[in-house]
């Protein structure tokens, strides 16, 4: 790409910035997953994740069988291993687990359990029990995950539908009675069938949206936003998130431009843009850093300021003249946001690779149509 004059006016920082601001405001969500070898731990991360934490997190071995991987918005405690045979009892291992954990740093601190299951166990061991109970008593919030369910379409009245057995061990774990049918209580808050796959290692799943909701219900406030980052099946969640974000950037360039500003020093609104871009950037969980060199990110600025607002357009512009007011700022401001913003979900979705997205920008840049549909929307909300 070539420089163009306002290149040299732009400066990154403002992004690198927001992106450091946003990723410590925003914080890590951890969450313990739990469960024997091959239940589908891992299939379950990937599935509701998105990516597979374990090949490209940072992983810790705590101990035998417990590992830990995160990146900015997301910490996976991979607890798997209990030694059967072990004169300890497996709860009492777990105890240990969660002791060395509780030592970790706050942001590695267990958030919401998941405590996987293969649906086809048609009970819970004495050990699930005793290590759920122990979950329970250490106060975190467990969901008891049955992994696997082979679901069915009823041919007749195209329900889905799980086998009598599933049925029945969820109607047991719903109301636990013991050996004697004496109702008992086991402490996870809810049961959620769930399935990566179908048993031919194909489609895409079920549960998982039941899954993140309940996930995110019983996650403590100041960590539900993290994990509104790092899951990626809830594509509203991010928007809402967004959304903010484009109005007080737009609010912040009305009022940098409160004194109509001289075309040529527009540019003052890039560091404006270019931490809202940032901070949806983080919302999406799009590593700008790998997407754009710091050039073309100047670069970006340098469109953001100069394509849109190129002189022979602003003139059109009813009432705006020669200059920046605060309508123009403020509509300008709002049409880049929410052009950034489908294009991040584009490259969340996957419909854009990472590395196209700095050829992939100049479609969603605001054209003229954009910018006064934006002021035509102030107008109307005034
Ligand atoms: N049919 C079916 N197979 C699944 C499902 N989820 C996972 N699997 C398969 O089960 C196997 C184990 O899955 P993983 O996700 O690796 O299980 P894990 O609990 O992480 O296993 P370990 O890390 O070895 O303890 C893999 O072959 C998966 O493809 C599912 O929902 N349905
Ligand atoms: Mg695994």
């Amino acid at each position: 790409m070539s420089a163009e004059p306002e290149t040299s006016n732009i400066d990154e920082t403002p992004f690198i910035d927001e992106t450091r601001d946003a990723k410590s405001r925003y914080g890590r969500f951890n969450l313990a997953v739990i469960g024997g070898t091959g239940v589908g731990k891992s299939s379950l991360v990937n599935a509701v994740f998105g990516h597979d934490l374990a090949k490209v997190g940072k992983g810790l071995p705590l101990t035998h069988g417990v590992q830990y991987f995160s990146d900015d918005s997301l910490g996976i405690w991979d607890v798997e291993g209990f030694e059967i045979g072990s004169t300890v009892p497996p709860a009492e291992q777990l105890r240990g687990y969660l002791q060395e954990i509780a030592k970790r740093p706050n942001n590695e601190q267990i958030s919401v359990v998941w405590y996987c299951v293969k649906s086809n166990d048609d009970r819970l061991t004495k050990a699930d029990i005793a290590m759920i109970d122990e979950l329970s008593r250490a106060g975190l919030p467990v969901i008891l995950v049955l992994t696997k369910v082979d679901w069915s379409r009823n041919p007749i009245t195209g329900q889905r539908g799980v086998s009598k057995s599933v049925e029945e061990f969820v109607n047991w774990l719903e109301n636990p009675v013991d050996g004697h049918g004496q109702p008992m209580s086991i402490g996870y808050e809810r049961v959620i069938l769930t399935s990566t796959s179908d048993k031919h290692g194909k489609g895409k799943g079920h549960g998982l949206g039941e899954l993140v909701a309940e996930t995110l219900s019983l996650s403590p406030k100041n960590e539900q936003d993290a994990f509104r980052i790092a899951q990626r099946l809830n594509l509203p969640w991010k928007r809402e998130l967004a959304r903010p974000v484009i109005a007080a950037a737009t609010a912040a360039a009305a009022g940098a431009a409160t004194v109509p500003l001289p075309i040529a020093d527009a540019v003052t609104l890039a560091p404006i843009q270019l931490g809202m871009m940032a901070r949806i950037a983080v919302i999406y969980d799009i590593e700008m850093k790998t997407a754009l060199s710091t050039s073309s990110l100047a670069n970006l600025g340098a469109q953001l300021a100069g394509r849109a607002l190129a002189s022979s357009l602003i003139k059109l512009i009813p009432g705006a003249g020669s200059v920046v007011n605060a309508g123009v700022a403020a509509a300008l401001t709002g049409a880049t946001g929410e052009g950034w913003l489908r294009l991040c979900e584009h490259v969340h979705t996957g419909k854009i690779k990472l590395d196209e997205m700095n050829e992939a920008w100049n479609q969603y840049v605001p054209g003229f149509l954009d910018v006064l549909r934006k002021m035509a929307e102030q107008r109307v909300g005034k």
